[in-house]
């Protein structure tokens, strides 16, 4: 990160769509990255850019997509792991943030969709709609490395910073309410077994 930047704060950022974003990080993958689904619409848009066998699609228990990322990136340090979470989810796991900070995987980026609202069940706000920031409070937990998306161009340049270069990071985006593009087929088992011999620990 440049001392140069212009520090963009959420009020300062484009607000932009989930569905875009998560095509646009999809289509960045060559490498057989791990890529962490939250519950409900992030991991449908994650689900609706393409299925990969690197994915894991996270159902049910909010701001786990982090966690389960940090062990996958811990176990294999050579791969490039992404943690995909609504700010609800995250919100509910923010002592997260500092143990990524404690363990530093640089293989690890971690990206918040933030649109202010548990949407998915009834757009109730969540914190960040009025007062709390998760650029903020994940540099306060030390990651130093936390910067929220300018606009589309600007996330693209997060991503290719978070792919090239030691992490970990983490990429906040304000995203708007627009519903995502598919649902995750629900079959837990079948998520688990895919995203296992995806990564290498079942043939
Ligand atoms: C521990 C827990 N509490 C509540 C729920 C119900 N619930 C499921 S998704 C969700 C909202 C998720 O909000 P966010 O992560 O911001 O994603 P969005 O719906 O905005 O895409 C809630 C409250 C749950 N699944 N687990």
């Amino acid at each position: 990160m440049s001392n140069l930047e212009p520090e963009i704060t959420r009020d300062s950022a484009a607000t932009l769509n989930r569905t875009a974003l998560t095509r646009r990080l999809v289509a960045r993958l060559t490498s057989e990255e791990a890529v962490i689904g939250g519950i409900g619409h992030t991991n449908f848009d994650l689900w609706a850019a393409g299925q990969r066998p690197q994915n894991f699609y996270m159902l049910g228990s909010m701001g786990l997509a982090t966690p389960i990322a940090l062990g996958v990136a811990i176990a294999q340090p050579q791969r490039k792991v992404f943690a995909l979470d609504g700010d609800g989810s995250i919100l509910m796991q923010l002592g997260t943030f500092g143990t990524v900070a404690a363990t530093a995987p640089k293989n690890l980026a971690i990206i918040i969709w933030d649109n202010g609202a548990y949407h998915i069940t009834g757009a109730q706000k969540t914190l960040t709609a009025t007062c709390t920031d998760i650029v903020a409070v994940a540099r306060g937990a030390g990651l130093k490395q936390a910067q929220w998306a300018a606009d589309e161009a600007h996330f693209d340049e997060l991503v290719t910073r978070a792919l090239e270069g030691d992490g970990p990071w983490l990429i906040a985006a304000k995203i708007d309410q627009t519903k995502p593009a598919g649902v995750t087929e629900r079959d837990p088992v079948k998520i688990r077994l895919n995203f296992m011999a995806g990564i290498g620990t079942r043939a």
